[in-house]
């Protein structure tokens, strides 16, 4: 079991400080894989657009792309003694992976020719800049999360005098990836499905309304302007489950949560482990299998429940 020395000496210290605020709730940090739910007419299927401006013209086309695949979040969630979610007060997206269905795009010239655009094998990633974005209500701000297409390409050729200018032009995302800021509000929601045994089930639903509008080639001498254009809702949804048990946090099984429990939290403390399997037993919340001060907090609940007076 992997120990860090340096920090370990701090956890009795720790513990009473908990211990000492032991009462008021604390927020719980939550990993969440979200997973995009089926693309329907609204969610998850986002209009797209390739337009081009030639001097005073621009043409433009459009297509529709629908879009699959996980989000990775963190979720800060305040939860009342019954278990409820009381307030969700921030939320990290910091990885995962979206993918597109292809697109094609047609934009004629009339005789001064037509230009063909295909993106194709198009993935992002959804990520937060400066985490934790925050929360308020149930809104979130768009602002503070990015959208970066990371994967695959659009490219471009074409017919006659405007189109040969684009004969071909490519834009490569895994080389050059583009950086959509997003504006507005998203939503979140975090809801108590059941408890069973010692555990309580939660889903979590985001929806990310997006508007990006990129410059992707701009040649001021020629006036040519490419812009795509990714307008829609991404929704995706996730669970997570948390131990209300006080015994969760009884380490040793003998129905009483002590100090022989705390020399098992310590040997875990700052260990890691698969989230999907987790072995640490002293994983108490978060599910992320690492063992940290949110475990701590949740142990130091439990503080000397069962225990003989
Ligand atoms: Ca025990
Ligand atoms: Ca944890």
């Amino acid at each position: 079991m992997d120990m860090n020395i340096r920090s370990l000496w701090l956890l009795p210290f720790l513990f009473l400080m908990i211990l000492a605020l032991h009462g008021p709730i604390f927020a719980e940090v939550m990993f969440v894989d979200l997973t995009l739910v089926p693309p329907s007419a609204q969610i998850n299927r986002l209009d797209t657009s390739f337009s081009v401006t030639v001097g005073t013209a621009t043409v433009t086309d459009t297509d529709s792309t629908d879009v699959t695949g996980n989000v990775l979040s963190e979720v800060e969630v305040f939860f009342d003694p019954s278990h409820q979610p009381n307030v969700v007060t921030a939320v990290t997206f910091n990885g995962g992976r979206i993918d597109m269905t292809d697109l094609s795009y047609r934009l004629s010239f009339s005789f001064l020719g037509n230009i063909f655009a295909d993106g194709t094998g198009i993935a992002a990633t959804v990520f937060t800049p400066s985490p934790p974005g925050t929360v308020v209500g149930n809104s979130l701000e768009l602002s503070e999360h990015v959208v970066v297409l990371n994967e695959g390409a659009v490219s471009a050729y074409g017919t006659g005098i405007i189109g040969t200018q684009f004969d071909p032009m490519s834009a490569d995302f895994s080389q050059e990836p583009i950086e959509a800021t997003m504006e507005g509000q998203g939503q979140i929601e975090v809801i108590l499905d059941h408890v069973q045994n010692e555990r309580a089930y939660y889903r979590v639903v985001v929806a990310l309304p997006l508007s990006i509008d990129h410059v992707a080639y701009e040649d001021p001498e020629l006036g040519i302007t490419v812009r795509l254009g990714l307008s829609g809702t991404l929704q995706a949804e996730g669970w997570f489950s948390r131990c209300v048990a006080a015994l969760c946090a009884d380490l040793t099984g003998d129905g009483c949560v002590d100090a022989e429990d705390v020399r098992v939290l310590s040997d875990q403390w700052l260990a890691v482990g698969d989230p999907g399997d987790c072995p640490l037993t002293a994983e108490l919340t978060g599910g992320e299998c690492y063992v940290d001060l949110f475990d701590l907090a949740v142990f130091a609940d439990s503080w000397l429940v069962g225990c003989p007076l």
